[in-house]
């Protein structure tokens, strides 16, 4: 169980369709495929998303990070050391991508080498959970399209609508389309990512009061202390605090604060070591949790799954499992389906996804 080695590949796989927010769009997936090996031969993966706009990490930044930092303080170590693992790569501020991969990849290789899935290892709580699909920027017409298409398709029916753009009306009336052309049986929340203030908010929050909206997300920056309390106190819908919470200290400041009333948690910048941390934190404070999105591959949405499917809290809510749809392809010998709006945890040891050699090859970007 001893770690002897932990590789980090570049690889890039365009989307079909690129994904655009408030704070940036993603053409291509160039992320970083994160290997831990072992002296008993097993091998553990995972994904690193560098997102430069949300954390400052870039695809060569964490490589070297992981290269000259992280794999030498967790070589030697065994897979049940994750907490003296998590207390090394803790010395190191920020890089949260390039250290949930290695986290993620180490209870992938813990999973196989006991012969028990990371759900089990984790929780064990369902095998499952619904989907929610992130829509970026477009025209009404067209996200109500890519809405229905999704519903048709794989039977999703939680969508999150990326807004944040000016003048509000821009998002405001998509939102519109969206419940007017899917319907009441839809689940619908926004997320702004920072994009507007606290009262261009509250604006779009007033015009969209009709809608029957879920939650809303990050509308505005944590930043702007007062602001955001404000905008806060006066809605009727939990309000989630993403990328403005990540740790459990900066969950506990922003829910304290009354600055979020709700929390997302993403594997990919949290792993499992610290996403369950967040989720005990959540269910003790009385919070909803979402399952996040780092617009992730398909194996960072299996290590999502597989933690999201974990707990009670975690699965109730639909999670936001279905970026990797956009790919034009992906690096597992067998891709992730979704159907009937939901997507199952694969049944192997560890994560149970196993990345198909050929697909490495034409992917990678270091040969
Ligand atoms: C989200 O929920 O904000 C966009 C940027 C990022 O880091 O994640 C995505 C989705
Ligand atoms: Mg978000």
């Amino acid at each position: 169980m001893k770690i002897t080695r932990v590789e980090a590949i570049p690889f890039a796989i365009p989307y079909r369709k690129p994904l655009k927010f408030a704070s940036g769009e993603v053409h291509v997936a160039e992320h970083v495929l994160v290997r831990v090996h072992t002296d008993d031969g097993v091998v553990g993966v995972a994904e690193a998303p560098p997102r430069p706009f949300t954390y400052g990490e870039t695809q060569a930044g964490i490589i070297a990070v992981i290269e000259k930092i992280f794999a030498p303080q967790v070589v030697g170590l065994t897979l049940l050391e994750r907490e003296t693992m998590a207390s090394r790569l803790g010395r190191t501020v920020g890089n949260p991508a390039a250290k949930a991969a290695i986290d993620m990849a180490v209870w992938d290789a813990l999973g196989r080498t006991l012969d028990v899935q990371v759900t089990e290892l984790l929780g064990g709580y369902t095998d499952r959970m619904r989907v929610s699909h992130m829509l970026g920027f477009d025209e009404p017409a067209a996200m109500v399209a890519e809405a229905q298409r999704m519903r048709d398709v794989h039977g999703i029916t939680t969508f999150k609508v990326k807004v944040g753009r000016r003048p509000v009306s821009l998002d405001t009336a998509v939102v519109r389309a969206l419940r007017e052309g899917m319907g009441d049986d839809v689940e619908l929340y926004v997320d702004g990512n920072r994009g507007w203030t606290a009262s261009e908010s509250a604006v779009a929050m007033k015009e969209m009061s009709d809608l029957g909206l879920l939650f809303a997300e990050e509308l505005c920056p944590a930043d702007d202390v007062l602001g955001r309390r404000w905008l806060v106190s006066q809605l009727d819908v939990p309000f989630i605090a993403d990328e403005s919470a990540v740790t459990p200290a900066d969950v506990t400041r922003e829910i304290l604060a009354g600055s979020a009333t709700a929390i997302s948690i993403k594997t990919a910048r949290t792993g499992f070591t610290h996403s369950q941390r967040v989720h005990h934190l959540a269910e003790g404070l009385g919070l909803e949790v979402v399952m996040g999105n780092q617009i992730d591959g398909q194996i960072g949405s299996a290590c999502t799954v597989a933690f999201g499917a974990s707990y009670a809290l975690t699965s109730r809510r639909a999670g936001e499992l279905s970026n990797f749809l956009d790919m034009s392809d992906d690096l597992l010998t067998e891709p992730l389906e979704i159907h009937d709006g939901e997507l199952h945890i694969r049944p192997g040891a560890g994560l149970g996804i196993e990345i198909d050699p050929a697909k490495l090859d034409r992917y990678r970007q270091d040969h």
